[in-house]
């Protein structure tokens, strides 16, 4: 029977109304909502791997929203973040992980990734096992995939030649701003200035930095060959990110979407990984293309500071026992 227009009809059904569309809101909510927060752009290659095969590949039981150019969560900050229940997910570094747990230091060694089969294998291994093992008891944060990000270089101002490291004293190097960054920065020989990722196309253009260090993929895409003048091939950390996921969001998932989340990380990782490989075997030409000086140092001597002052350093005093032989033994 057609509800009659009376005042009272009328009422009855604007009080209903908050109650309809808050039924509406739950069933759409019922999908977990994965925020991802990074200091990355949306053209990276991390990005659009999590966009493009990540995203889809759980969208039946999660919407994915990424927050890109730290516009959620400042760079260093998102695995407390995730710990504390604020975020879900985020892109993360072993450099980040050992502010947090040290042991993790081992990692943002230089010159101790041999490079990306390298990288994978040792965390396909028992390696990565008992390392995810110990975020996941000490953070209550899941790694679910590493990647390659790329062999970081030395890309500078000026046309001072950097042969080995002596040549870096008093240069300016911008690191982003953890210890163990910082600590690299130093070890190349330079001065290194803490800064945020976002921060450092605006401090070359005005000179206050002299040169960063980043993957030539990412140098790129943020373009920082436009406000600086040479490449200075040091491949000094064959560098690695990991996809950062909350236990407590993982825990409430069922078997089923855990097996389809996990396989869609990995997924996107090996996709990453295989991109940044192809691209940046080709980006030498397109920096000299672009009127950039790009050259190879004594990597050797580089390799010989490096590594002697991270034996020497506080950090491997938390390195467990006998990892350094086991990842150098990973064939
Ligand atoms: C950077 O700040 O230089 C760095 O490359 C460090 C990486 O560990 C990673 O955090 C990365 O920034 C960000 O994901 C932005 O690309």
């Amino acid at each position: 029977m057609p509800e009659k227009f009376t005042r009272r009809a009328v009422m009855a059904a604007i009080a209903a109304t908050p109650l309809l569309g808050g039924a509406t809101a739950a069933l759409a909510q019922e999908k977990i909502l994965l925020r991802m927060s990074t200091p990355a752009t949306q053209t990276d290659f991390r990005s659009q791997g999590l966009e493009k095969i990540f995203a889809p590949a759980v969208a039946d039981f999660a919407t994915y929203e990424p927050h890109y150019n730290d516009t959620l969560f400042k760079q260093g900050t998102e695995l407390v973040a995730i710990a504390r229940g604020n975020l879900e997910m985020s892109i993360t570094s072993a450099q980040e992980l050992a502010k947090l747990i040290p042991e993790w230091s081992i990692f943002t060694a230089g010159y101790l990734m041999r490079g990306p089969e390298h990288q994978r294998k040792v965390f396909a291994g028992d390696i990565g096992k008992e390392m995810y093992q110990l975020v996941e008891d000490k953070l209550g944060v899941k790694l679910l995939c590493v990647n390659y990000f790329g062999t970081r270089q030395l890309n500078l101002r000026g046309d001072k030649m950097i042969m080995k490291p002596e040549d870096l004293k008093g240069v300016k190097l911008r690191m982003p701003g953890t210890d163990a960054w910082q600590f690299l920065g130093r070890a190349l020989g330079a001065d290194p200035v803490p800064l945020a990722f976002t921060e450092v196309y605006t401090a070359l253009q005005t000179g206050a930095i002299d040169g960063q260090d980043n993957p030539l993929p990412t140098d790129k895409d943020k373009k920082f060959y436009e406000v600086t003048d040479q490449i200075v091939l040091t491949s000094h950390l064959a560098d690695m990110n990991f996809i950062a996921f909350s236990k407590t969001v993982w825990d409430k998932l069922s078997a089923d979407q855990q097996t389809t989340l996990q396989k869609a990380a990995d997924d996107a990782c090996v996709s990453i990984s295989d991109a940044i490989v192809e691209n940046e075997a080709q980006l030498v030409d397109f920096f000299k293309g672009q009127g950039l000086k790009v050259y190879e140092p004594d990597v050797e001597a580089f390799r010989t500071r490096v590594q002697k002052m991270y034996l020497e350093s506080d950090f491997s005093k938390d390195w467990p026992e006998g990892l350094l032989d086991r990842i150098n033994a990973v064939e």
